[in-house]
């Protein structure tokens, strides 16, 4: 059952794909509250209630005990005290005395107190916002109930479940052939290879600096004939420069985002001055997203949408008008206000809600201030994209990514979700966020494996890996000037061959799961609760995933650790793979168990009645033998399983489930 109730005047979304009439009334069980700026929701929570959702958010799976606010933020160091991250996924489920969900419809600031103020009181504050109540027969049901308002999740081709290798400082072709090499001597298994920012001629999106790459066309067909993909970057913000197509069409055109004065408002980005297309505005988003046919042409099929917070650097006002204070201030004896007065001119210049409530957009309900549409920002320039991809091959699936989001964007594209740090808290947080992106709906996603900022060890990469083949969205990307972590510069070379071999041996289950939970609004990672609701331990589990329906992980996540302690709700079957075809099995009872997990090593766990098909490991998607399965079961009577037959490219062959049964 989901009720919708409506306050102020709500901007369109586009995050719902089912009209639903507003219900007059209180949205029990909140009571609402008006605020000076807004409405604010309150709900009294019973002692352990549990609260999941938010999707992409900082702490732990449990959201409870801190106050987090969905305003899509550029964060280049994300630390436990913050409260924002790039996404806004308002939807949250409480779970515990009444269990039951809610999506808080909104394109501006949403705050969630979930016990910071008051520990047993949840507060959520918005303006102009729908409230969906959702009630279910349990959490899982009201995920898929709030899953069907939503729609469908976005499906990639099979070949962006393969491994990634990005790192921003490849340069030029030289540099992505070493990684190629690279991975190939050591034959360790590589689907894709990131383009980040350089590839472009001075950072403008749409194009390719030749010198650095002479043929993109020639590179991408060579490297893609032995299954491996180029995926490049594109940036938000478009460079002002004149004589550059897309800058002097848009400006023609009107599709850039104007100040108030109707003036085209001026950023700094990577590109210097730049202009930000207004993607809220239909024609513009699909204008923008035709840019991409560049790109297409040159056979690119995949691309991950960067800095659409939006991200800005600096506003062109705001940054001439600090000069200016710092101009006056030349020469000058200053007391230490003074200084602090000059230099605080520059502090807040980056992502400043000052440049936020000073460009509008035309959206078809209006021209809205950036403001109140902030969060829909990424969302819409992904959604471009995608409805040009649609045009440009109706039946074709496109690798599509982005960093920034809102719920709706989950029908276009994924997620990776920003700027982490090799940091073993970071490997525990990528855990801890992945049950919330599904529950809304972004289930292609994943975080940069090995941490993108400070300074990897193998050790983590091995430990991020062992956890890592389990996310949909696989790829190691690092930020510039940090120390290397392609695979194939460790000291274990076997153990990365190993470990990520059985990425491909469990890929036949991971898609099969993933297609099916794309379309019918499963979650493919859950915490242990969902499956084991009346088990109280069960609730309290932060560290472990059930991941599809047949197993659960538990991953080593500490610094020198020999294993770990894992928790097991029910009784089931413990596999230790050394590689895809090499494992043992032993049986465990419900339980606590200190379980030994060397590095080269992968423990898993496979649920009593479940079965699992496994192929042998592959050095990409494309030479995966699917034809030639065994099976990991835990059965005592024929079983049955459905495994996806696509082709892996299309959208109508997605339809293709063949069900196989098991003998025990
Ligand atoms: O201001 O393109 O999150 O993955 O490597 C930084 C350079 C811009 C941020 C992305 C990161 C990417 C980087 N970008």
């Amino acid at each position: 059952m989901i009720k919708k109730y409506t306050y102020g005047k709500p901007i369109q979304t586009d995050a719902t794909v089912i009209p639903l009439n507003a219900t007059v009334g209180m949205p029990a069980p909140f009571t609402v509250t008006e605020t000076e700026t807004g409405v604010q929701f309150a709900y009294a929570m019973d002692r352990d209630d549990a609260v999941f959702g938010l999707g992409e958010q900082l702490r732990g799976m449990n959201k409870r005990g801190w106050i987090y606010e969905s305003w899509n933020y550029d964060d280049p160091s994300i630390t436990e005290g913050r409260s924002c991250l790039y996404g806004a996924h308002n939807f949250i489920l409480i779970f515990g005395k009444k269990t039951f969900g809610a999506f808080f419809d909104c394109g501006g600031k949403v705050t969630f107190d979930i016990g910071y103020s008051d520990p047993d009181l949840l507060t959520v504050c918005a303006k102009d916002v729908d409230v969906y109540v959702i009630e279910g027969e349990n959490a899982l049901d009201i995920v898929k109930k709030f899953r069907t308002l939503i729609g469908p999740s976005y499906i990639p081709p099979k070949w962006a479940f393969g491994y990634a290798q990005s790192k921003w400082g490849y340069k030029c072709e030289a540099d992505i052939r070493t990684v190629y090499e690279g991975y190939r001597r050591e034959d360790i298994p590589l689907d894709m290879i990131y383009l980040d920012i350089d590839y472009m001629q001075d950072y403008k999106d749409f194009t390719v600096n030749v010198e650095r790459y002479p043929d993109l066309p020639a590179l991408s067909a060579e490297l893609k004939a032995d299954g491996v993909y180029l995926v490049p970057i594109i940036d938000a913000a478009v460079k002002v420069q004149a004589g550059y197509s897309v800058y002097e069409e848009g400006v023609e055109k009107g599709y850039f985002c104007t100040d108030k004065e109707g003036e085209p408002f001026v950023i700094g980005v990577w590109p210097g001055d730049s202009l930000l297309p207004d993607v809220l505005n239909p024609a513009a988003r699909l204008w923008f997203g035709s840019q991409y046919k560049a790109l297409l042409d040159q056979g690119i099929e995949g691309f991950w949408n960067d800095m659409n917070e939006p991200a800005i650097f600096y506003s062109k006002t705001r940054l001439q008008s600090a000069l200016g204070e710092v101009a006056k201030a030349v020469g000058k004896n200053l007391q230490v206000e003074e200084f602090n007065e000059v230099t605080g001119n520059f502090h807040h210049l980056a992502n400043s809600l000052a440049d936020y409530d000073s460009f509008y957009h035309n959206a078809p309900d209006g021209r809205h201030v950036h403001t109140d549409a902030h969060n829909l920002y990424g969302y819409n320039m992904t959604r471009g994209a995608a409805e040009y991809f649609e045009e440009y091959a109706p039946d074709r699936r496109f690798l599509l990514f982005s960093r920034s989001s809102y719920i709706g964007l989950h029908r276009y594209a994924g997620i990776w979700t920003g700027d982490n740090c090799s940091w073993w808290s970071h490997l525990k947080h990528n855990i801890a966020m992945m049950p919330g992106l599904d529950m809304c709906g972004f289930l292609y996603a994943g975080a940069d494996l090995g941490g993108h900022g400070d300074r990897t060890t193998e050790e983590l990469m091995l430990r991020w890996l062992a956890f890592g083949i389990f996310e949909p969205l696989l790829r190691n990307h690092a930020t510039q000037g940090t120390r290397d972590q392609e695979f194939y510069i460790f000291k274990d070379k076997k153990a990365f061959r190993n470990l990520l071999g059985i990425r491909y041996s469990i890929l036949p289950y991971l898609y099969s799961e993933f297609v099916t939970c794309a379309k019918n609004g499963g979650m493919l990672s859950r915490p242990l609760c969902f499956d084991y609701p009346d088990d109280a331990r069960a609730r309290t589990v932060e560290d472990q995933l059930l991941i599809g329906d047949s197993i659960m992980i538990a991953p080593v996540i500490e610094q020198n650790a020999r294993g770990r302690y894992v928790y097991v709700p029910a009784r089931m079957k413990m596999i230790r793979m050394k590689a895809g075809d090499r494992y043992t099995e032993r049986i465990v009872e419900k339980g606590e168990y200190y379980i030994e997990v060397p590095l080269d090593e992968i423990v898993f766990f496979l649920k009593e009645g479940k079965v699992m098909p496994l192929a042998k490991p592959a050095k990409n998607v494309a030479s995966l033998d699917e034809e030639h399965l065994t099976w990991l079961k835990f059965i005592s009577e024929p079983t049955q399983y459905r495994i996806c037959r696509d082709d892996g490219f299309s959208k109508s062959s997605l339809e293709n489930f063949e069900t196989v049964t098991v003998e025990p």
